[in-house]
Parts: C-alpha cells; sequence; structure tokens
C-alpha cells in the first residue's frame, strides 16, 4: 500500500504555484472526485528550447518527432520508462502517477513523463564517544549516517540524486555521494582520482533498503520519483575516516546525522534510515 502526503504540499516548492486542494479520501483514483480541477504547471527550465537532455518533450499538445516509449527501456531517449511500482496507466497518452492525485497535471519541475529514477545512498557508521567505544542506548547501538542539506527547500536529505540519461544507478550512488558530501565537483584531478578509489572499495558492498515510489514534494499526477536506496555501512568506523565531509553541488551543508525516532527528512528518506537501522539492530 502505497500513499503520499508531502507530494500533497499545496506551496509547490520553488514557485508560487498552489497546487489544487486534495482530501487525504480522494488521493485515490477510484474514488470520484467530480470537482477536481488539478492546476496545470510545468517548470519554463524544461519547455523552453533547447530542451536540457534530461527533459522530454510536452506530449499532450500532438505527436513529437519521437515517441516516448513508457513502461519500457527508451533507447531514444537513453532513460528507464519502466516503474518500480509496476506498469503505470496512461490517460489520453500520459502516465497517471500509480499512488494518486496529487493536485498538479503536468510535470511540474521534473524532467521526465512517468517515472524519475534517483539513487539514494545510505553511508552509515557507529556513533563512538571520545575513546572509540560504541554509543549505546536503550541496550543497542547508535547510528549516524551522512545527511545533506538541500539548497532547494534547506530540508536535511540522503545525498541522492537522478539517474543521468544512459547512467546506471551504481554509478549514480556513487556519483551523487562524492558530488553532495565530498565536493567532488571542485576537487583537483588528483583528488578526485584518489576518492574515487576508495569510494569505489566503499561502495562495493552495498544492501539495497528501498526501491519505489518517492513521496517527493515534486510529484504531479503525471511524473513521479522513484528511488532505490543502497546502504553502505562502514562497521569498523575506519574506511570513512579518509573522507573529509564537505558540502558540494544541490547541497548546502553535510554532516553525520544521528538516527533516531526523531529524524525529519526530506521526502520518505524518514523510512529509508529507519529500515538500515533495524537491518543493522540498532537504536531507532
Ligand atoms: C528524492 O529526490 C530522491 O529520493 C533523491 O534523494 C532526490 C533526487 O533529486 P535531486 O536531489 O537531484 O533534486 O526524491
Ligand atoms: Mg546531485
Ligand atoms: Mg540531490
Amino acid at each position: 500500500f502505497m500513499m503520499h502526503t508531502k507530494a500533497l504540499t499545496l506551496e509547490y516548492p520553488g514557485t508560487n504555484v498552489k497546487r489544487f486542494p486534495v482530501p487525504t479520501e480522494f488521493v485515490n483514483w477510484k474514488v470520484p472526485f467530480p470537482d477536481y480541477k488539478p492546476v496545470d504547471y510545468t517548470t519554463e527550465k524544461i519547455i523552453k528550447q533547447p530542451r536540457p537532455p534530461w527533459a522530454d518533450p510536452e506530449i499532450r499538445s500532438g505527436p513529437v518527432d519521437v515517441p516516448l516509449k513508457f513502461n519500457s527501456l527508451d533507447t531514444a531517449y537513453n532513460t528507464d520508462r519502466t516503474s518500480l511500482t509496476g506498469e503505470y496507466e496512461l490517460v489520453q497518452g500520459v502516465p497517471r502517477n500509480p499512488v494518486g492525485r496529487t493536485g498538479m497535471v503536468g510535470r511540474g519541475l521534473l524532467g521526465r513523463w512517468g517515472p524519475n529514477h534517483a539513487a539514494d545512498p545510505v553511508v552509515t557508521r557507529w556513533k563512538r564517544n571520545s575513546s572509540g567505544e560504541k554509543v549505546i542506548k536503550e541496550g543497542k547501538p547508535v547510528l549516524e549516517f551522512v545527511a545533506i542539506q538541500r539548497t532547494d527547500c534547506l530540508e536535511w536529505a540522503l545525498p541522492g540524486g537522478m539517474v543521468d540519461p544512459g547512467d546506471t544507478v551504481t554509478n549514480t550512488l556513487k556519483k551523487e555521494f562524492g558530488e553532495e558530501a565530498l565536493n567532488s565537483l571542485e576537487l583537483s584531478a588528483e583528488e578526485n582520482k584518489s576518492i574515487h578509489e576508495s569510494l569505489e572499495d566503499l561502495f562495493h558492498h552495498g544492501t539495497m533498503v528501498f526501491q519505489g515510489y518517492i513521496d517527493d514534494p515534486r510529484n504531479t499526477d503525471n511524473s513521479w520519483m522513484e528511488s532505490q536506496a543502497v546502504n553502505y555501512h562502514d562497521d569498523s568506523g575506519k574506511a570513512f575516516d579518509k573522507f573529509t565531509l564537505k558540502a558540494g553541488d544541490d547541497a548546502k551543508h553535510v554532516k553525520w546525522m544521528e538516527v533516531s525516532h526523531e529524524l525529519r527528512l526530506y521526502a520518505n528518506h524518514v523510512a529509508m534510515v529507519k529500515e538500515v537501522a533495524q537491518r543493522l539492530n540498532a537504536y531507532w
């Protein structure tokens, strides 16, 4: 069962646009909502020509040069249009959000019609005191994970990012962690090489902790975020000593954040971190 709440936030992020209010009982498409008048919004950034490579053409105004292949790998656009939630419906040729109504049609800030794929690294270590012993709460060791503060909304989040056209999820996990938590974009070629090698090691053994629909505030009735979250756990605490966390790209700050039930994070990132805590039998 899937539900969204953050995708119903009336103020559409980073704009003055307001969603049409959808009371929770009307989210489900199966519930008739005759008064539903969703606002139609797609950011200028993806409509203006030339289009960025991560953005699709407008498909509601007539046939396009290269038709989009929904529910399949679309090689013409170098993008995966399959959904982790299963096959999605098309209504008048346009994908329909598998969870339900959002109060907005069009793509909002998202580039793709249908699923927009992202990847979220959950990098963890045990919290230790000054003598190097694990910190214990209620009989369980306390975890820490690498969190970034997003520049777009100032909310704390996992250092995740969109899968670029033609790129893989595995590579995106490393790339986004490097860019957002290590500021790799502003390091010298040499520094990057050494970071890349260490990351290669660390990111070798990951555990998939979540795959599916993301309750992202940018979602619309026709475009939505999906992600795969992978946990990389540094049990000895030695591997990450090599790195200096430094925020970069779309991150304003970065830090090791303590894991507990009090976490408040972007989208449904709390659920991903909670899953990691449970798997590692850590304090929550
Ligand atoms: C969320 O947005 C995903 O879980 C991921 O963390 C992020 C990807 O978008 P950008 O960070 O590139 O904006 O839905
Ligand atoms: Mg990024
Ligand atoms: Mg990001």
